[in-house]
């Protein structure tokens, strides 16, 4: 069966984010991307002055009840950056509809970082992404994004038991697996702890830089072509923080790329780690 999977997230028309990152890399796992964008802005938010924006969200229902009557379904859902209460109902919406027995929801919390949350969401938000994680397959947060869902005290400096905790507390809200990234507990080190209900696995890799803008997108789009490739979430998990520092390696010594990473020529190393 040729898999179609369905993303959902705005398209950052310049600035390698969201759509234009997820499109291309989960194509280039040869799975059949299918877009719904949320919202089309003239660049992302991060660093850009004067952005346009224009909401999507009354389209969502629309398109989503035309692939109904076309019965149209898909293998896999992945959801990233949303942009307010009401589309997350409409991707829940989506998901009872147009997913596929046995087809996985997966789930990108993109809403902060470094212990803070991205300027335009509030806590209200939060509640509303904490509804849509407890019904995920898979979700993919940072540490940021997993405290507020799981209403756990953020730190810089942690332990084992605290990523633990905080896995724990997130498989009990409902989330079934959970792919957790940016943990590192040595200095130059970072890493991503995978835990399935009964197993808390973790990979440890080198740190390049203190982060570089795109990379959480990056990194989950080269998550759901490895996994929907067979590969298990731990395996997947890996692939995509490999492939992630190879983006990081191949745009850090260019200092006007300062807003996302040039992913395009690491594709053939992500297409070589999925076969
Ligand atoms: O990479 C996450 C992301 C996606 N889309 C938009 C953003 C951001 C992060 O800031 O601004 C519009």
């Amino acid at each position: 069966m040729y898999k179609k999977i369905l993303t959902i997230q705005d398209i950052s028309c310049v600035g390698q984010c969201s759509l234009t990152v997820a499109l291309p890399i989960i194509s280039a796992c040869k799975m059949e991307t299918c877009i719904l964008p949320s919202a089309v802005l003239s660049t992302h938010t991060a660093g850009f002055k004067g952005f346009t924006f224009a909401d999507l969200t009354d389209e969502m229902p629309k398109i989503a009840d035309h692939w109904k009557r076309e019965n149209i379904s898909f293998a896999a859902i992945y959801t990233g950056y949303l942009g307010s209460q009401k589309q997350i109902d409409y991707v829940k919406d989506i998901r009872n509809n147009l997913l596929e027995d046995g087809g996985k929801m997966i789930v990108d919390p993109a809403m902060a970082d470094n212990g803070k949350l991205y300027p335009a969401f509030d806590m209200e938000f939060v509640k509303s992404m904490r509804t849509l994680c407890e019904g995920a397959d898979i979700i993919l947060p940072n540490i940021t994004e997993a405290c507020l869902i799981a209403d756990v005290e953020y730190k810089e400096t942690y332990d084992y038991e605290y990523i633990d905790g905080l896995l724990k507390k997130l498989h009990d809200i409902g989330a079934k697996k959970i792919v957790l990234t940016g943990v590192g507990y040595k200095q130059g080190k970072t890493g991503v702890a995978v835990y399935d209900g009964e197993n808390h696995l973790y990979y440890e890799h080198d740190k390049i830089s203190k982060g570089c803008h795109g990379t959480g997108d990056v990194y989950a789009s080269a998550f759901v072509g490895a996994l929907l490739n067979g590969k298990s979430e731990f395996d997947a998990a890996t692939i995509a923080a490999d492939f992630t520092v190879e983006c990081i390696k191949n745009t850090i010594d260019d200092e006007s790329h300062w807003y996302g990473v040039k992913f395009e020529k690491c594709l053939e190393y992500l297409i070589d780690r999925i076969k």
